[in-house]
Formats: structure tokens, C-alpha cells, sequence
């Protein structure tokens, strides 16, 4: 079913003529915030706030956001992507507040936890001001669900009869119960577009879409050749998606999807200690990519447990996502970093990934130190066009070294870089034939790498190259 809509996808973005350049967010970093849960700008708007209580409003909103933006900038970020700011649902649900965004009432709302409409706009002007994209989360598959247009508007929402007798129930039944749009009938498909205009006019660059894989296809297919049209870049989420479900949706419109299955392989590879085999193994499905350069990678967001989470020690945790934000730096996409990863915060699953954001003045030493290799890796990726937009090649290691050493080149206009991540428990020097590599390169005397702070050295002699690695990180090397 899925593969035979597919495919009349694709057969119709075939037939349209591409005249203009797609949508890009190649060489952007992305920063993502859940606006409750990052800062608060005015008690004003505080209504049921308990910080004590994971599933109750928090109190941030929009002028806390608007005024952290130099701190999103001084990390590196050149986008911010916003969970939902909709107005939400006010009953609880299972003792759950609307904090997370999830469950619209009101799609062209903001809803006053989080301030109002001008405050939104206010948010996007001082974001283009400094410089930074703004992504907001577009949620097309439900309302909340205590949602007056539940009641009030019954035929836009699929029946229990008609999620029994469907063959796709991914797309007609309830997600978690979710009042369950259907995209087909026409109102609710001019409620959604709609949706997606009265966002542009407010100043958004690039929408989020929530949970596309429970979406009805030939909708999505609507949406994205019209946010194509206006210029808009599309980034979807499909929950556990793996190198072929993005590269099957970037063919039939999206510009980018989040690669699930990377995450997964980096969590156990550089969390868990499991080797880089299997990270391995999914940058070596790329080629399948058709736009490598636009697919968003993270290290953990709002619906995973946090990446220092992996490990039960604090300071291993910490350690391991200064590594995993290194490495993340040196991939072929568009990082996605989420609030709190670059301090390592810690959490299990929703809503212990949704702690409170701390700032400076509440970091440790260890936190400060975990921030300071997140914003040196993203400042060196930033000034490296190579690690911002080359070509990935991966580098044969000979077998006995491939669950300790990963090696990619990134190349652009013929400005090479060496990424190297190192998964050993010491420090170790490689020395590794050229040839083997499939790399020529002059002789040259020992190169630090470009990530500042880091003790990793790359040198070429007699059609050698050498590597001296610390433990368990990330380099990434200049090669003439
Ligand atoms: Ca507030
Ligand atoms: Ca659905």
C-alpha cells in the first residue's frame, strides 16, 4: 500500500519541472527548544505553573525564548526550531498538561502560556535579526484531545469503524489516541494549508511536520509541492525512520527527514561502547540519499531519552557526549542539537528528557566543559566548508580495527578533511597505508586537529598516514 502510493508520488514529481533551487538547510546547525521547559520571560502568564510537577506547564514562553537568542547564537546555531506553540487543549489529559504543544485546540493561536501572536512575531523578527532560520513544528495528523472541534466538527475525524476497516491503520487509526484527522475530507485539507499560510505570513522559514508516517500521503503530497513552491524547507519525522523511508520520502518531496536509524547506531557506538560497526553500516546506505546534505541528525530529542542517559555514570555521560557532539560535527546533514544535550543534560523518557533548561549561572565545571566542546566543534564545522557541505566518503580500516576506527573524508572544491572517530578505551596511534585508504596525499608533518582543545594529531609520511587519538572521541583533520 505504502510503496504503490509512493510511487504515484514520485511518478508526479517527475513530471513537474523543477525551475527554481529546492529548499536548502545544507550548512545550517539547528537548535531545538521546547519553549516550556527553556525560559521564562514574564510570570504574567505563569496559569498552573509547578515546576515540581514533570507534566505541568513550566513557564517558558516566547519573551524568555526571544531573550535567549544570543545564547542559541553564541553556541553556533544558524537555526532555531520551536516544538508547537499553538493554543492547546486547557483539561489535562492522564495528568498531562498541553507544556509540550502537542494537542491543538487552536492551530493559529499561541497559546498564552506562551504569550501571544505579536509575541511570536517579536520572536521572529530579533531571530532574522541575529541571523538565525526559524523552524516551527507543524502538527497535521490530530487535535488534542479535548479539543472543542472534536465535538463541534465530528466529520473531519476518523470513526472507530472506519479505523477497524482500514489497511493502513498507521495513517487511520489514533496515534496514542490522538483524534485523528482525516486529511482527505476537504475542509480539513483547507483547515491545514491554511495553516501552513498563516504560519509563512508570520515569518517562518521551515516547518517541522509531526508524525508524517500517520498521515494520509496523498495530503502530504499537496503540502509539500505548495511549501516547496513558496520556498519553504520541509523537514519531517517519521518516527524510527532508517536510510531508505528518508531517501523513498526526499524522492517524493520532503527536503529532509530525521535519519532514527543513525541516532540509534550513534547511541550505542559512542554511549554504549557497542563499536562503530553500525554506524558504519548506516552511512554506508548514503548513496541512496538523493540530498545527503539536507537530512537531520541528532544525538537525542523531546521523544528519546537523553543521550547522556546511556550511561549510568555522570562523568562517563558527559565525557561520551562531548564525543558524540564531535562526531556529530563531522557528518554529512544538518545537525540537530536539542536543548540541554550541549551540557549533557540527563533524563530518561518523556517527560524526564524534559527537564528544565539551566543556563550559564547554573552550570558545574563539568557542564561549562561539556558546552565549550559543543560550541568549538559546531564554530569548527561552521568555518569548515568541507565538514558544512563535502562529500562523505567512508575509508576502509582494515577489519580488525573497525569497531575502534571510523574514517571519512569531506571533500569540496578540493578542500579535504579527515574525520576520524576513535572508539578505544586509551589513546592510540594508527598507522594506516594510503593506498589502503583510498587517499594520495603529500607528506606532512604532524596536524592538530580542527576541533579546538583536542589532543589528536595526523601526520603523512613515506605513503603513510598516522593517527594519534585520544580515547573515545571525535577528530577531524585538514588534508592537503
Ligand atoms: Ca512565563
Ligand atoms: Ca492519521
Amino acid at each position: 500500500m505504502r510503496s504503490l502510493v509512493l510511487g504515484a508520488l514520485l511518478a508526479a514529481g517527475a513530471a513537474g519541472a523543477q525551475t527554481s533551487p529546492l529548499p536548502s538547510f545544507e550548512g545550517q546547525v539547528i537548535y531545538q527548544v521546547m519553549p516550556d521547559r527553556f525560559a521564562d520571560g514574564t510570570p504574567d502568564n505563569n496559569q498552573g505553573v509547578n515546576l515540581d510537577d514533570p507534566r505541568a506547564w513550566h513557564g517558558g514562553d516566547l519573551a524568555g525564548l526571544t531573550g535567549k537568542l544570543d545564547y542559541i547564537k553564541a553556541l553556533g546555531a544558524t537555526a532555531v526550531w520551536l516544538t508547537p506553540v499553538y493554543q492547546q487543549q486547557t483539561a489535562l489529559t492522564s495528568g498531562t498538561a498541553g507544556y509540550h504543544g502537542y494537542w491543538p485546540a487552536d492551530f493559529r493561536n499561541v497559546d498564552p502560556h506562551f504569550g501571544t501572536l505579536a509575541d511570536f512575531g517579536t520572536f521572529v523578527k530579533t531571530a532574522h535579526d541575529d541571523g538565525l532560520k526559524v523552524v516551527l513544528d507543524q502538527v497535521i495528523n490530530h487535535y488534542g484531545y479535548e479539543a472543542a472541534a472534536v465535538k463541534v466538527r465530528p466529520e473531519w475525524f476518523t470513526t472507530d469503524a472506519e479505523c477497524q476497516a482500514s489497511t493502513d491503520k498507521d495513517v487511520d487509526c489514533p496515534l496514542a489516541g490522538l483524534p485523528n484527522l482525516k486529511q482527505s475530507n476537504p475542509e480539513v485539507t483547507d483547515l491545514l494549508l491554511g495553516n501552513d499560510d498563516f504560519w509563512r505570513t508570520q515569518g517562518v522559514d521551515a516547518f517541522r511536520y509531526d508524525a508524517i508516517k500517520h498521515v494520509e500521503r496523498p495530503f502530504l503530497k499537496t503540502l509539500f509541492a505548495r511549501d516547496r513552491a513558496a520556498g519553504t524547507w520541509t523537514l519531517g519525522e517519521w518516527y524510527d525512520a532508517d536510510t531508505g523511508t528518508v531517501a523513498d520520502w526526499q524522492k517524493a518531496g520532503l527536503d529532509s527527514l530525521f535519519l532514527f536509524s543513525l541516532q540509534a547506531a550513534m547511541k550505542a557506538s559512542i554511549m554504549n561502547g557497542q563499536g562503530l560497526d553500525a554506524v558504519r553500516a548506516v552511512l554506508e546506505r548514503q548513496g541512496e540519499l538523493p540530498r545527503p546534505g539536507e537530512v537531520a541528525l541528532f544525538l537525542d530529542n523531546h521523544d528519546l531519552p537523553r543521550f547522556a542517559q546511556g550511561s549510568l555514570f555522570e562523568d562517563v555521560g558527559r565525557e561520551r557526549t562531548k564525543y558524540g557532539l564531535r562526531a556529530l560535527m563531522t557528518l554529512r546533514g544538518v545537525p540537530v542539537i536539542w536543548q540541554g544535550t550541549e551540557i549533557a543534560m540527563r533524563g530518561g523518557n518523556d517527560p524526564d528528557n524534559r527537564r528544565q533548561m539551566r543556563f550559564e549561572a547554573q552550570w558545574t565545571p563539568d557542564e561549562r566543559a561539556v558546552y565549550d566542546v559543543a560550541r568549538g566543534a559546531i564554530a569548527a564545522r561552521r568555518a569548515s566548508p568541507a565538514l558544512s557541505r563535502g562529500t562523505l566518503a567512508l575509508r576502509p580500516v582494515p577489519a580488525a580495527l573497525s569497531g575502534d576506527l571510523l574514517l571519512f573524508t569531506r571533500v569540496v572544491d578540493g578542500q579535504r578533511v579527515l574525520a576520524a572517530w576513535h572508539n578505544g578505551k586509551a589513546r592510540r596511534t594508527y598507522s594506516l597505508k594510503l593506498s589502503g585508504l583510498g587517499l594520495s596525499a603529500a607528506d606532512m608533518a604532524a596536524a592538530a586537529s580542527l576541533f579546538a582543545g583536542q589532543d589528536a594529531k595526523l601526520s603523512v609520511k613515506g605513503g603513510y598516514l598516522h593517527l594519534s587519538l585520544p580515547p573515545q572521541d571525535a577528530a577531524a583533520f585538514p588534508l592537503p
